[in-house]
């Protein structure tokens, strides 16, 4: 295989997807039969679904709509919100073994994912009014809407309690100006998680719909990165929203934070997806390349490559395992997640540079999906708290001293 000609690779690479995940240290052992059948319907839903179409989708920056629909049907928004309002009832486990098979598939499909069920649906359950939660999460549980999650800014990104976003009460109604950035599914979202400030500058999500008056959301294009998920921005040009579409349950940046605790939780898990795709290509490809007469595997320095990569996927789905335990009970903190999210897309960008390299010059081809991880990472290691920013969490947990400012 490893002779053929890229063509001959491309035909093929687009027929087979061969994906085992690694199990060295025998977590599955820890895992239940329920967790291990999810796993395993997500995984055969992404080789169906996502690997196939992938390559394509993201070298044409393409947003493939009708995957929104297909997550509702395989339960991939909001897996742990309660069935009674759409989400999946499951334990965070599940939660994270969804997002770390979706990933594997591709990051951008999981930022679809996450944001839905942690950003959107997670907030009007956990802050909304019971009408709230009757009017949206079955519909965004189905995949019937899509929803987006606006926190960020122009000029405010790492410092959202800086925001500018405001809106006025209006005896009726509420008023809502500003604008928000890089947002991940809004240029196809139905419905928008706004946080602003209100006239005393405490911070309030409210839920704005398509289609009111002067709201819109204009697409980011000619990113590098992400290139199969839409990302854009909200804009208010005085919104009318109406006051029974405030979020009652809680006002603050604690309210967003709290959201940001859950997704933040998956991408932990879903950046270990990515690293453990990169892995099992470079595995693959290092058996079946012959150079020098021999398999490049051979080689110990390919040797000494594949088997650290091992190593870091190992000690991260440890890590995300006794992380999904913590959450299970609710002990979880904010710190202990912002150390695996951390930790787990810095091996995940180290292993698809190592992978990269092993795959030579085709690692840098969308026949493997390395490049792709590699560019997707990118942007996980930026968004939901860059790398510096978990950094600076995890240093103010330690000394007791707050070092943003
Ligand atoms: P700080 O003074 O630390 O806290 C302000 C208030 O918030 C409370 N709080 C939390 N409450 C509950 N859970 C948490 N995790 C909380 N974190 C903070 C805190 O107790 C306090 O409450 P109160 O009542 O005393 O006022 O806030 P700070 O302004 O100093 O900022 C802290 C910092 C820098 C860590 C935080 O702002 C931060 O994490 N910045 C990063 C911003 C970020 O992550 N943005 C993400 C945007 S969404 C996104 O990227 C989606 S991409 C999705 C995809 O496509 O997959
Ligand atoms: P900045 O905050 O300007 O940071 C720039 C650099 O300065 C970083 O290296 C940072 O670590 C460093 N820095 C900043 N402050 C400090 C400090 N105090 N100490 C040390 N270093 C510091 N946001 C949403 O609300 N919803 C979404 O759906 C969403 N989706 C996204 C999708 C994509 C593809 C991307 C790229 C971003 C998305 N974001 C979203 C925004 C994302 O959360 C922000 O990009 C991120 O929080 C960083 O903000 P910033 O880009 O403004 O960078």
């Amino acid at each position: 295989m490893a002779s053929h000609t890229l063509e001959q690779k491309a035909v093929k690479s687009m027929k087979q997807d061969l994906f085992d995940h690694p199990d060295f240290y025998a977590i599955d052992s820890l895992l239940t039969e329920e967790h291990k059948l999810i796993r395993s319907s997500i995984r055969d839903f992404v080789k169906k679904e996502i690997s196939p179409y992938i390559e394509d989708w993201a070298q044409r920056a393409h947003f493939p709509y009708e995957i929104v629909k297909k997550f509702g049907d395989i339960g991939a928004f909001g897996p742990s919100i309660p069935t009674e309002y759409g989400g999946g009832g499951l334990d965070y486990i599940s939660y994270g073994l969804i997002m770390q098979e979706i990933e594997r598939g591709d990051s951008g499909m999981r930022s679809t994912a996450s944001v839905q069920g942690s950003l959107v649906m997670y907030p009007i359950y956990k802050f909304g009014s019971e009408a709230q939660r009757k009017k949206y999460l079955p519909k965004l549980g189905s995949g019937e809407w899509l929803g987006c999650f606006g926190l960020t800014e122009p000029d405010h990104g790492s410092n959202p309690s800086g925001m500018v976003t405001n809106f006025r009460d209006m005896g009726d109604h509420y008023l809502l100006n500003g604008a928000k950035m890089w947002i991940s599914n809004s240029p196809k979202a139905d419905v928008a998680v706004v946080w602003a400030k209100n006239e005393e500058g405490r911070i309030h999500g409210l839920i704005v719909e398509r289609g009111m008056e002067g709201f819109s959301t204009p697409e980011t294009h000619g990113k590098w990165s992400l290139r199969a998920s839409a990302t854009g921005e909200l804009v208010f040009d005085n919104v009318k929203v109406p006051k029974e579409n405030l979020l009652p349950g809680k006002s603050g940046l604690g309210a967003p934070m709290m959201c940001l605790d859950s997704a933040r939780y998956g991408i932990a898990w879903g950046a270990i997806g990515a690293a453990m795709d990169c892995y099992d290509s470079a595995r693959r490809y290092a058996v079946e390349r012959i150079q020098f007469g021999k398999p490049i595997a051979s080689f110990q320095l390919v040797q000494k490559k594949l088997a650290e990569m091992l190593t870091e996927i190992t000690k991260a789905q440890l890590l995300n395992w006794r992380l999904g335990t913590l959450m299970n009970e609710g002990k979880a903190t904010t710190s202990q997640i912002s150390l695996a999210k951390r930790n787990n897309i810095e091996i995940a960008l180290d292993i698809a540079r190592e992978a990269r390299q092993i795959h030579g010059g085709m690692g840098i081809t969308g026949e493997y999906p390395i490049m792709r991880h590699m560019a997707n990472l990118e942007s996980v290691i930026t968004y939901e708290g860059t790398h510096d920013i978990h950094l600076l969490i995890l240093g103010k947990e330690i000394t007791g001293i707050q070092a943003f400012v």
